[in-house]
């Protein structure tokens, strides 16, 4: 076995999908025997208690008078390079281009050479920042710079080539579930505080921001619910939020919705669901897809970005074009209708998920990273 590492992480600590794959990557490498040291602008939420090997540093920004808005970046970097001076890292692996692997790349040229990057791409990040001409310049900066570039999906990575015209090597990381917090949970109460026995249960999980397309959601809800009686639960909370609540009264659905807010046990609360719905204008891997695969649950969702390479049409869930809600209804309701299918769905699902997206899989390809790029065979 190789040496242990150590290794500087940082991302967006609040809830969002980089956050937690950043955040349970870095658990499942300190259980290995890693020393991971989080360098974030608050406690990443799902550390929660103490543990063996994970040490985290508060990046603090400077407010003096003269500044019309607080300089994060460079404080960020700052604390980068401090933190690897003085634990001796061997490298940075920061989740999300903007502004992290630019700050990343400061840091690198304050401590030395030595000190490796390696830059997870997770969606966003691209797909949006990068059409900004004013931010183009400098993430390609920031990844041209990084001693290796993971994306979560095969989409991502050519769409990154696309929208920066990068030609380096990009490795592909699939986001993964620790499958021992991921499994059909036995929630069989909780199901009832939501719907009725015979009430069909669907999900959807996200930051209702306009790429998620949450007002498909509740259309494809509207659609299966007129034939097979359902509850839609809503979880989550983002700007598009009031919009679907008026949509919702509008259609005089309000008595079959539920809104969960944010939900940090997502394997208790997926495992309530019968079908999750990801109807996403954009979307790089679909986190809450795979977190629906590991607990049983199939996707009914659109062909965006990389939700194709994550559930398999016709196996692990259907997928159609985005907007195509009645083809969306349609299938569900194929699902919901066919114990059998349903049964074998199910069965793809968790085998999928343990098969392809496990945590000791994509945990191995990230140390393999590392390794690579500190020469260490
Ligand atoms: O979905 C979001 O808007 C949040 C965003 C984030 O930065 O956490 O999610 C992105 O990264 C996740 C983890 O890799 C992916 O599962 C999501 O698909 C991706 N979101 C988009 O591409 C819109």
């Amino acid at each position: 076995m190789n040496r242990p590492l150590k290794i500087g992480i940082t991302c967006y600590p609040s809830l969002g999908g980089s956050g937690v794959i950043a955040t349970e990557l870095g658990k499942l490498l300190a259980e290995k025997g890693h020393e991971i040291h989080f360098i974030t602008q608050s406690m990443p939420f799902r550390l929660g208690k103490f543990h063996r090997n994970i040490y985290y540093h508060e990046v603090e920004v400077s407010d003096y008078y003269v500044f019309r808005y607080p300089p994060y970046d460079l404080s960020l970097a700052s604390k980068m390079n401090q933190v690897a001076r003085l634990q001796n890292l061997d490298l940075l692996h920061v989740h999300y281009a903007v502004p992290h692997a630019i700050c990343a790349y400061l840091a690198k040229q304050m401590a030395g050479d030595q000190l490796k990057v390696v830059t997870t791409l997770h969606g966003t990040d691209i797909t949006v920042l990068a059409q900004d001409q004013t931010l183009k310049d400098i993430i390609r900066l920031g990844i041209r710079n990084s001693d290796a570039v993971t994306a979560v999906s095969r989409d991502l990575i050519r769409e990154t080539r696309e929208l920066l015209d990068i030609q380096e090597p990009i490795d592909l990381t699939y986001n993964f579930v620790d499958k021992r917090v991921y499994y059909p949970r036995n929630v069989a109460d909780l199901r009832l505080d939501y719907a009725d026995p015979h009430e069909k249960v669907l999900m959807h999980i996200s930051n209702f921001r306009p790429v998620k397309r949450t007002s498909d959601v509740v259309d494809i809800f509207a659609k299966v619910n007129a034939k097979v009686p359902s509850k839609l639960l809503l979880v989550g909370e983002g700007p598009d939020l009031p919009k679907i609540q008026t949509q919702i009264n509008a259609m005089g659905l309000s008595n079959r919705v539920h809104f969960l807010g944010k939900q940090d046990d997502v394997a208790q609360v997926v495992s309530v669901a019968d079908l999750m719905l990801l109807p996403s204008e954009k979307e790089s891997f679909g986190l809450v897809a795979l977190e629906a695969m590991a607990c049983g649950v199939p996707t009914i969702g659109s062909v965006a970005g990389g939700i194709p390479e994550l559930v398999e049409h016709g196996t692990s869930g259907y997928l159609s074009t985005i907007g195509n809600t009645d083809e969306m209804a349609a299938n569900a309701l194929k699902l919901l209708t066919d114990e059998k299918l349903y049964a074998d769905f199910r069965e793809a699902c968790l085998h999928r998920a343990r098969h392809v997206f496990c945590n000791d899989i994509i945990t191995a390809q990230y140390e393999e990273i590392y390794y690579r790029v500190l020469g260490i065979p």
